[in-house]
């Protein structure tokens, strides 16, 4: 449980005034130029100098330069013309070339090609190739194709990334990358529940998110401090339950349509979305919206504060079932991807057995309509659903019986997703200057951040390495309220929890080297990042 207090007003103010330079929200100072050892740059080809780390590099050949003339040659297919736009977008006004998407055949340019035979790349796999004449990205799936680009940008010089006319040359390292991913599910989730984030934020985080290959958004619709998605047969969930934020300050909440827009634009970046509809606890949003989902009829007052663990669901009364089924109907008939994620964290106020009762109707209603539970890793406490999933959140100080509890319900079939708190949970200080965030899992710094090995992590409480679907960064809003805190808090870690997720666990000595060339590339695309004095910076 962590201490209660409320959200500082100082800090909106404080923030707005820093702006939104890189470092203004630390008490560190920013970063350090001078660097405590590890491998030279030149130690990391420069065809390897990309977050996630690709799984095959191979270097060699003579480099390939983008000329004014080139075009951007797609299969005539629309969802890889869509992603040749997509790379167009990003080269054209840095480069201030004309860059035409032409469909057909053609080697000269930039290559986008689908090869369905080139089985080894499975869905999101690519091949890189680069040399004097060619630049070829080929993938089995178009999510491939996708992720190919993102290699490709990065590849690029970092000013291809800026909106305004740069010089080139425009060149890509010589040789030929081969990569696929380690882990399936790489997500990262966005509290939009303490504090509403609109839907032009949501999509700006996505976009950042999609540069490192993550590919499921899990959005946190719903707590204490606020209801954010309209549900149509309760309406008072928005009208009540989202008026409000952490702190008293505005609340906020999507229309379905808006809702579906996120979707839409997550889709569109091969990125899945796992809503959240946090149960039997974190409703005091609820119970201020209905007085008959309280167990004395009575509707609590709205809450603003940030405590956890106080407010239940009332599990004897049936009207909680008619709420849950309603919800969760509603919410999987928008949502096109495979999970639904209940929440179970922290229902302090839930008896072991209520619990239990609960979480035992509520997976049926996901099964009912046609979703994947995902829940928080209490829910391994209860009789976990045929292929459910629970999310990892504990600490290196998590009690060993919490852990065997996940442990045997891995052993009957459940699968994991890994977000130990005190690593991939982006709200945690980075430092004891940090103004921003949360310290009850401990400081977090970069480098914490990257200490850790997915498929070893649970192993010593007999998790094996094959009941981790992959990992995902938690971005919790208590005392965030606007995108320039949330980049703050997310970069660079966020990058590290993506390589873990894409190439596996690798040594942050030879991390450490390619995040620092992110730096010049996260500041090009406007993205607030905390220059961390762990990390040598170029200039
Ligand atoms: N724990 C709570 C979150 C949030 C978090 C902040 C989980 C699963 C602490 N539950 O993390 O609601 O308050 O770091």
């Amino acid at each position: 449980m962590r201490p209660p207090g409320t959200f500082p007003r100082l800090f909106g103010a404080l923030l707005l005034v820093a702006g939104a330079g890189a470092g203004c929200f630390a008490g560190d100072g920013g970063g350090s130029r001078q660097g405590s050892g590890g491998p030279a740059p030149g130690a990391v080809p420069a065809l390897g100098r990309v977050v996630p780390a690709p799984a095959s590099v191979k270097p060699g050949g003579t480099l390939y330069t983008l000329g004014a003339k080139a075009a951007i040659r797609v299969d005539d297919s629309p969802e890889v013309r869509r992603i040749g736009e997509y790379l167009a977008g990003i080269l054209r006004p840095s480069t201030g070339y004309a860059l035409p998407v032409t469909p057909g055949p053609g080697t000269d340019g930039v290559q986008l090609r689908l090869r369905p035979s080139e089985r080894a790349l499975g869905e999101e796999g690519y091949r890189l190739e680069s040399s004097a004449g060619t630049l070829a990205v080929t993938a089995r799936e178009p999510a491939g194709l996708f992720h190919g680009v993102q290699t490709l940008r990065q590849l690029l010089p970092a000013a291809v990334e800026r909106r305004t006319l740069q010089t080139g040359p425009w060149t890509v390292p010589g040789g030929t990358i081969t990569d696929t991913p380690r882990y399936a599910y790489r997500g990262a989730m966005l509290d939009v529940a303490r504090h509403f984030f609109t839907v032009d934020q949501v999509k700006r985080y996505i976009d950042q998110l999609a540069v490192y290959k993550i590919n499921t958004f899990h959005l946190h619709l719903t707590d204490d401090q606020g209801w954010r998605i309209a549900v149509d047969s309760w309406p008072a969930l928005v009208t009540v339950g989202g008026s409000t934020s952490v702190g008293g300050g505005p609340g906020g909440h999507y229309t379905k349509a808006q809702y579906r827009e996120i979707v839409d634009h997550a889709a569109s970046r091969y990125m899945e979305v796992v809503p959240e509809i946090d149960l039997p606890g974190h409703t005091a949003a609820v119970l201020a919206s209905y007085a008959e989902l309280n167990c004395d009829g009575e509707a609590r007052p709205l809450y603003t504060g940030v405590d956890v663990g106080f407010s239940s669901l009332c599990v004897d009364k049936p009207v909680t079932y008619d709420f849950v089924d309603d919800v969760i109907r509603e919410i999987a008939a928008i949502t096109p991807g495979r999970y639904l994620h209940i929440g179970g964290d922290e229902a302090d106020s839930t008896s072991p057995e209520d619990y239990a009762a609960f979480m035992a109707k509520a997976q049926a209603a996901v099964a009912r309509h046609g979703k994947t539970v995902v829940g928080w890793h209490q829910i391994a406490g209860s009789e976990m659903a045929e292929g459910s999933v629970a999310q990892y959140w504990g600490t290196d100080g998590t009690e060993p019986g919490e852990r065997e509890e996940v442990a045997a319900a891995v052993k009957k079939g459940a699968r994991l997703i890994l977000s130990p708190a005190d690593r991939a949970y982006l709200d945690m200080k980075y430092d004891s200057g940090t103004q921003l965030g949360l310290k009850w899992a401990g400081l977090v710094g970069v480098d914490r951040s990257y200490d850790w090995d997915p498929s070893e992590y649970l192993a010593d409480a007999g998790v094996p390495a094959d009941a981790v679907l992959g990992v995902e960064a938690p971005l919790w809003s208590e005392t965030l309220t606007t995108s320039a805190q949330l980049e703050w808090m997310a970069f660079p870690r966020l990058l590290g929890v993506a390589e873990k997720g894409w190439s596996g666990a690798r040594s942050w000595e030879e991390y450490r080297v390619r995040l620092a060339e992110q730096g010049p590339r996260l500041e090009a695309r406007g993205v607030v990042y905390h220059r961390s004095p762990k990390v040598d910076w170029p200039e």
